[in-house]
């Protein structure tokens, strides 16, 4: 099905504002809601899903419209306090769409975080008392009204509906495509980190294409990836990771490797670790200004730079660098000075179509990096 397509139906719903969180699997969705460029929605990418289900609440309370929100099934546990504690029928009854990406579907093969995940993905929305179908690229566009139709029920009810969305459903079709303005490649970057950082400090990086490149990187440059944890599930929560480390053992030096789109999801954090100001935590931001890894979308707050909210959260150092020799300075003060410090690296959507995945399960990994970490 065209994206397009897909959008024309919501329109006839009534629908006129689209929030979420970018999914590989709705990058054509996503393209198409950009290319849309506000003249039939309002479009938003909010901090994360959760966020998108407030928005939408505020919406329908404002104009009686219920909002579509797009997420990955990964984001379903973001959604689900809202949704159970307030949109939920027994509280206001507030009605909205939800459009998911599902990976991990049973018997498609994926990456492991979405393993257990894509299995429970129906039961999530059957448990959180949300009719949904399942859409996949044999569906027409006459299906997809019933489909709809159904939805504006379900509406009227005060409940919401869901639509799950399988790998391929949407079609091929105009990309939306932009550049950030920055110079310093994502990978370059991370080779910087880990020539400093990686033989004496353990590294927690972020969801997404960070880790996916640093597990490369480590590979090409010392043979071996045991002192890197990739948070490759949970995005948003690799700095509460590292946090948790360096609380553990102030002897040991930690580098936390975040996406700005990870770190936007859970900004939370940046106060709790700013306040508790661990000075063996080193906390690097790789702000590209999109969500890189699943289509290049615009995060939420696209455009603007973390350092200032960490020094406000109490970050003893913060510092924005373009360049890898800026980078490479701001690292080896970082490192020495042992206080808490934000180094925040504006990059470029650049990354290779040839990039590969970790070869071992995720299960393997922790393991080697718990024995890394404990010898
Ligand atoms: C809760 C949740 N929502 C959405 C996703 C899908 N997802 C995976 S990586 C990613 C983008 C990460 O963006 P950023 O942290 O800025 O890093 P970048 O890819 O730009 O390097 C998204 C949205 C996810 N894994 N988990």
């Amino acid at each position: 099905m065209k994206a397009d397509i897909f959008l024309e139906e919501v329109k006839k719903t009534g629908i006129r504002t689209i929030a979420g969180v970018p999914d590989s699997t709705l990058k054509q969705f996503c393209d198409a809601v950009r290319l849309d460029g506000g003249k039939e929605f309002c479009h938003y990418v909010t901090a994360n899903e959760g966020a998108a289900v407030g928005l939408a609440m505020g919406e329908y309370l404002a104009s009686g419209r219920p909002c579509l929100v797009y997420l990955q099934n990964s984001g379903i546990g973001n959604i689900i306090n809202p949704l159970a504690s307030l949109a939920n029928r027994e509280v206001y009854g507030i009605p909205m769409l939800f459009v998911v990406g599902w990976r991990g579907e049973p018997g498609v093969k994926d990456e492991p975080q979405h393993s257990y995940q894509g299995k429970v993905t129906c039961e999530l929305f059957r448990v959180m008392d949300v009719s949904y179908a399942v859409i996949d690229r044999e569906t027409t566009q006459e299906q997809l009204r019933e489909v709809l139709s159904e939805a504006a029920v379900q509406f009227g009810e005060g409940r919401q509906y869901a639509v799950i969305v399988k790998k391929g459903t949407f079609e091929a079709q105009e990309a939306y495509v932009w550049e950030n303005g920055y110079e310093l490649i994502r990978e370059q970057a991370l080779k910087i980190i880990l020539e400093q950082a990686y033989p004496d400090s353990f590294l927690v990086s972020t969801t997404g294409k960070i880790s996916r490149e640093l597990y490369e990187q480590s590979d090409a440059l010392y043979g071996n990836h045991g002192r890197l944890f990739l948070t490759v599930g949970g995005m948003g929560h690799a700095s509460m990771i590292a946090y948790g480390m360096a609380q553990a053992d102030r002897e040991k030096q930690i580098v936390c490797i975040d996406g700005d789109g990870a770190a936007l999801m859970h900004l939370g954090a940046f106060a709790f670790i700013g306040r508790q100001s661990p000075e063996n935590l080193v906390h690097v931001v790789l702000n590209n200004a999109a969500h890189e890894s699943v289509g290049s979308m615009p995060t939420g707050f696209s455009g603007r730079t973390y350092t200032g909210i960490a020094k406000a959260c109490g970050y003893k150092h913060a510092v924005t660098v373009h360049t890898g020799g800026q980078l490479e300075e701001a690292l080896a003060q970082a490192r020495q000075r042992r206080e808490l410090s934000m180094i925040e690296a504006l990059v470029s959507l650049d990354a290779r179509a040839d990039l590969g995945r970790p070869k071992e399960s995720a299960k393997e990994n922790r393991i080697r990096f718990m024995e890394a970490y404990q010898n």
